[in-house]
């Protein structure tokens, strides 16, 4: 009895939240996570894969959050490619970051105008929105995918994005505008690691770059090596480089042939997201939103975690 009552109160006592069965969101097909913490809650921004979908069929975003990484809300539908008059399909993988009490949210779609990929920004008051468009327009446009905002402790903000390239340009406090042109990182192999039998893309580095700063260095967690992806990462002693390659941080798993990465701290723990193929249907375009809990080493390097169902 006593041992029971021991371990009931140290369950209780414990800082640290426990995580919930994965995937994450088990009644519609989700993609691409983005998690943001904010005032004592974790959002998951996700795409959603439409059921039975044989490609990136994808026209709405979805927000879900948890206080306590185990119970999770659906929010619904705040933005959709209708928020974007501009847009004609691709509501693919986006980021929201807030600043000054408004929300951003950052998302690549297809331009009707030119048919190209284009970044767009969705903003809120709210964490949950609703969304309007910024702009009206692209915030910027050059075929590529998966923006990933960062806002350094000068209040710089930055905004990654890119496949195949790797991009960022410098973002004005208002968040909707840049000042100095797009700049491309080198996708050098001491960055972003070697890839073999493909000399159009030498490096490791695919897509979803996710760009953040912990204890004085900057990390950027990317998808690698399409297709099927698995998630690595790399270090930069700033936020535009030099980057040095690091490792793996989830091997290829789980009938997803991408993956798509997000790291948080929250109320004590550190929890990487990501998705795969794993509820029943699921497959490459109807993928699942899931998280793991881990711990970095004392060097500040992240383990390699494999995908779990629970
Ligand atoms: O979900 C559509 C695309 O697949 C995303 O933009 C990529 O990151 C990959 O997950």
């Amino acid at each position: 009895l006593l041992l029971g009552v021991c371990a009931a109160l140290v369950a209780v006592l414990s800082p640290e939240p426990a995580k919930a069965d994965n995937p994450i969101v088990q009644h519609v097909y989700t993609a691409d996570p983005a998690p943001l913490v904010h005032n004592g809650r974790v959002y998951v921004y996700t795409g959603r894969d439409e059921d039975g979908s044989t490609y990136f069929t994808m026209r709405e975003w979805r927000v879900f959050s948890s206080a306590d990484m185990v119970n999770w809300t659906d929010h619904g539908v705040p933005m959709n490619l209708a928020t974007f008059s501009w847009a004609s399909a691709d509501a693919w993988a986006g980021h929201v970051i807030e600043r000054n009490g408004q929300f951003y949210w950052y998302v690549p779609v297809k331009n009707r105008a030119t048919g190209r990929m284009a970044i767009g920004v969705g903003v809120s008051s709210s964490p949950t929105g609703p969304f309007r468009d910024a702009l009206g327009r692209p915030l910027l446009e050059n075929a590529e995918i998966d923006p990933h905002a960062f806002i350094d402790d000068n209040g710089q903000a930055y905004l990654y994005w890119g496949n195949p390239n790797l991009w960022y340009v410098r973002l004005n406090s208002d968040m909707i505008s840049y000042s100095g042109g797009l700049t491309q990182i080198p996708l050098t192999t001491a960055g972003f690691g070697t890839r073999t039998g493909n000399p159009s893309r030498p490096t490791l580095y695919e897509e979803g770059p996710w760009v953040y700063k912990r204890n004085g260095t900057y990390y950027m967690i990317w998808a690698a090596e399409c297709c099927g992806e698995y998630i690595a990462y790399s270090t930069a002693p700033g936020p535009t480089g030099p980057w040095t390659f690091r490792g793996t941080v989830m091997p290829r798993q789980g009938g997803s042939f991408t993956n798509h990465p997000g790291i948080i701290d929250f109320a004590g723990g550190s929890y990487f997201f990501y998705h795969n193929g794993a509820l029943p249907g699921g497959g490459g375009f109807t993928r699942s939103v899931a998280v793991e809990k881990f711990t970095y080493r004392a060097d500040g390097t992240i383990p390699s975690m494999n995908m779990t169902t629970a």
